[in-house]
C-alpha cells in the first residue's frame, strides 16, 4: 500500500480553505493508503507563539482531523515534537538546501515582509523541514493545497540530492492538488488566500465559528461589481471564490449552480451559501464537541506517537549511516 504523508500547522483554528483543500481529500484517501497526519507544532512557531494558545490549538486540531472522518484505526495521527526524528532530520535537509532556494520561496518572502530585521530564522528553514516531514515516513504522496506546491517541488530536489550524494536512501514523493479548491481564497480579499492567521476574522471562515457568525461573515463576503452568480476567476474572483466554496459544500458543479443561479441576486446566493456551509460544518462541529475533552484523544495521539517513532527512527538511522554519522563498531 503506498504511503501518504500530511500536516496542518496549528497556528490558528483551521479554516474552511484548510479543510477543502487539505483535509476533505485525506478523508477520500484514507481506505486506499497507508497514512500519517501530522499536527506540525514546529511550524507554527516559525513565528510567535502564545504557548497555551499554541497547545490548545493542537489540541482542537487533533480532535478536528478526527471530526471531519479520519478513522484512527486506518491512519496514524500524531504530534510533530513528539517525534524528535522531524528536528533531526530537518537538520540534515537545511544542510543539503541552499540559502538562494530556500530565499526563493515564495511563502518565505510574504511570511517576511514587514518584519524588519526581526525575521526569525524559522521562517526560511521551513521548507527544509517539511522534506524532513515527509521523507521520514517514505512517503509516495502528499495531498496538500495550491500554496504548498513550490515547498513540494523542493522536497522533491533535496531528496534527489541527497539520494546522488549518498545514495538511494529518500522515496521521491509526488504532490496531490484537489481540481477544486486547491486555493479558497479570503471573503474580505479575493487576491489572498484564506489563512488562520489573518488578522482579520471576516477574511476566513474558522471550522468552529458559531453559526450566526458564519452567516455574517458569508453576508459581508466581497463580490464583484455586477450582480451575475458566473464563474471567471479572473474578471469575477470573489464570486468565483464563492462559487468553489458552494460547490464543495454542496456537491452540486459549478454549472449547476450557474444554472441554478441565472438572474438570481447575491442576497439569495449568499444566504443559500451560508446554508451550505452550516450543512458541512454542524456534524464535523457535533463530533469535535465530543472528541476534544475526551480520554480517548490523548490515547490516539499516544498510538500515534509511537508508530511514528518507530517509522521515522528507521528511516532517520538508514540516513545517519549513508552519511557516516552513525558510529561503526
Ligand atoms: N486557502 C486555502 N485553500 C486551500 N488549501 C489551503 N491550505 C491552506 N490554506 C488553504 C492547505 O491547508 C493545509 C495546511 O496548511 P498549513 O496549516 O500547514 O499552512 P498554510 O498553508 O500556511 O495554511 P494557513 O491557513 O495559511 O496557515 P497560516 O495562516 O498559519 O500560514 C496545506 O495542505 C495547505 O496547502
Amino acid at each position: 500500500m503506498a504511503t501518504i504523508f500530511s500536516g496542518i500547522q496549528p497556528s490558528g483554528i483551521i479554516t474552511l480553505g484548510n479543510y477543502l483543500g487539505a483535509m476533505k481529500q485525506f478523508v477520500e484517501l484514507q481506505d486506499d493508503y497507508n497514512c500519517y497526519f501530522c499536527i506540525v507544532n514546529q511550524h507554527a512557531i516559525t513565528v510567535p507563539q502564545d504557548p497555551s494558545t499554541l497547545r490548545e490549538n493542537s489540541r482542537r486540531l487533533a480532535a478536528l482531523y478526527l471530526a471531519v472522518g479520519l478513522d484512527p484505526s486506518k491512519i496514524t495521527l500524531f504530534i510533530q515534537s513528539e517525534v524528535p526524528a522531524h528536528a533531526k532530520l530537518g537538520w540534515i535537509m537545511m544542510c543539503t538546501a541552499y540559502l538562494g532556494e530556500l530565499e526563493r520561496m515564495t511563502q518565505f518572502k510574504d511570511k517576511a515582509q514587514g518584519r524588519g530585521e526581526a525575521i526569525p530564522g524559522g521562517l526560511l528553514v521551513y521548507p527544509p523541514l517539511m522534506a524532513a516531514d515527509i521523507l521520514l515516513y517514505n512517503t509516495n504522496l502528499v495531498p496538500v493545497g495550491d500554496d504548498q506546491k513550490q515547498h513540494l517541488e523542493l522536497t522533491r530536489d533535496l531528496a534527489e540530492r541527497f539520494n546522488k550524494r549518498y545514495g538511494e536512501v529518500f522515496t521521491i514523493p509526488e504532490i496531490r492538488v484537489p481540481k477544486v479548491g486547491a486555493r479558497i481564497m479570503s471573503l474580505q480579499d479575493p487576491g489572498k488566500k484564506m489563512s488562520k492567521s489573518d488578522p482579520n476574522p471576516g477574511g476566513f471562515i474558522s471550522m468552529l465559528d458559531d453559526e450566526k457568525t458564519i452567516v455574517q461573515k458569508v453576508k459581508r463576503a466581497q463580490t464583484d461589481s455586477d450582480n451575475q452568480i458566473h464563474y471567471n476567476p479572473e474578471e469575477k474572483p470573489a464570486i468565483s471564490n464563492l462559487l468553489s466554496i458552494y460547490s464543495l459544500c454542496s456537491g452540486k458543479s459549478i454549472d449547476e449552480l450557474e444554472q441554478q443561479y441565472q438572474g438570481v441576486g447575491y442576497g439569495q446566493f449568499k444566504s443559500d451559501l451560508a446554508e451550505a456551509i452550516l450543512q458541512t460544518m454542524r456534524p464535523i462541529q457535533q463530533r469535535f464537541n465530543e472528541l476534544y475533552h475526551s480520554s480517548a484523544l490523548d490515547d490516539i495521539l499516544d498510538q500515534g506517537a509511537e508508530k511514528a517513532n518507530s517509522v521515522a527512527n528507521q528511516t532517520l538511522q538508514k540516513v545517519e549511516q549513508a552519511m557516516g554519522m552513525a558510529r561503526s563498531r
